[in-house]
């Protein structure tokens, strides 16, 4: 029996284009992946404002809301919830240099009308929350961008959100470059210290992406252990990676799996989910499959990830604190691995 429930978003069923080749694979309907996200045993759907209302730049206000009405109606429909909305701030010609630090004040104001924008869909979606990936706020010349001023933007965009619906909860979510060079803001510290520093600490939180973590030359698990001491971390985007290289979204699990179970772990020894949380599987299916294969990597994601809470739940912690007092740990790194391994 799983204690987590999980999301998944649109973007990650895709039909395989990427930077060095075209789409191998034919797009599937919304509509078609959210029936069957449920069937797989999804509870949750992630959404960048553009998923939910795709023509929204060329609509008015009330029309957006109306429209992301209609998705709520398929969402209930289906028996499911919509977990955040995510302004997408890296496709539109007016955000090619960033969105809130953008050198242009015209391209910043068309990056919090966006920002808005998902705050209404996100209302009208029933969804409590709004993800900031900061894809392009940072620098590729490093001299064409103060890191000062970045900060001092990036606090102003939470800050003008926060005013702008007092309800509404923002999420951080941290990566160390990639489309950029140099992020705004690229990992949990970073993201605690500006909700810190906002004007309603109490509603921003963080987004902790496993790949993102190891892109940083940092440990997934103690990156959601630090946000968890904090009571901030407010939702996960598991996957797995293989070093520092670009960001691969592979399965979660699949390279690193003693780090995984540690993620897992960690999440279940702190009651995540318990205040309506969720695990997002944030992966991306390999360019080499086929059309049949275009939800492989949810169901092997889930399939893993399911597992390894059992293996979480199976933890003999009695064993553990045996060799923390005699300072064993050769002895609970072995137990560990056998674990994993089915030998225990
Ligand atoms: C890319 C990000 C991306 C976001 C998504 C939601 O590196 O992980 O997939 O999670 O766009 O904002
Ligand atoms: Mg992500």
């Amino acid at each position: 029996m799983s204690t987590f429930r999980y999301s998944v978003g649109p973007w990650n069923v895709h039909s395989g284009a990427d930077s060095y080749g075209p789409a191998v694979r034919d797009e599937i309907p919304f509509e078609e992946k959210i029936v069957r996200f449920k069937e797989l045993g999804f509870d949750g759907i992630q959404f960048h404002d553009d998923d939910a209302v795709p023509d929204m730049n060329n609509m008015t206000e009330k029309q957006i809301i109306n429209a992301a009405k209609d998705v709520k109606a398929l969402l209930d429909k289906n028996g499911l919830e919509a977990e955040f909305v995510a302004p997408r701030l890296w496709m539109d010609p007016h955000t090619i240099d960033g969105g809130f630090t953008s050198n242009s004040k015209e391209d910043r104001e068309f990056a919090m009308w966006r920002a808005y924008r998902s705050i209404d869909i996100a209302n009208a979606l029933g969804a409590k929350n709004i993800v900031l990936w900061l894809a392009r706020e940072g620098t590729l010349c490093y001299e064409s961008k103060s890191p000062v001023e970045n900060t001092r933007r990036l606090l102003d965009a939470v800050n003008g959100m926060l005013a702008y619906d007092p309800k509404i909860r923002i999420m951080i979510e941290t990566k160390p470059n990639e489309p950029v060079d140099r992020s705004a803001c690229p990992t949990l510290g970073h993201c605690m210290a500006i909700s810190y520093a906002s004007g309603d600490p109490s509603r921003v939180g963080g987004l902790l992406e496993s790949a993102h973590a190891m892109l940083a030359g940092l440990d997934p698990a103690s990156e959601i252990g630090f946000a968890l001491a904090m009571g901030k971390l407010w939702s996960v985007h598991l996957n797995d990676q293989n070093g520092m290289k670009f960001d691969q979204d592979k399965s979660f699990g699949v390279e690193n799996l003693r780090t995984a179970f540690n993620q897992i772990k960690v999440l279940k020894e702190n009651g995540y989910g318990s205040r309506g949380e969720f695990i997002g599987l944030d992966v991306k299916v390999m360019r080499t499959e086929k059309q049949e294969g275009s939800y492989k990597h949810l169901e092997n994601s889930l399939r893993i990830a399911k597992a390894l809470e059992e293996k979480a739940a199976r933890f003999d912690y009695a064993f553990q604190k045996k060799c923390v007092e005699k300072r064993d740990y050769e002895a609970l790194e072995m137990y560990v691995v056998e674990l994993l391994m089915g030998l225990k």
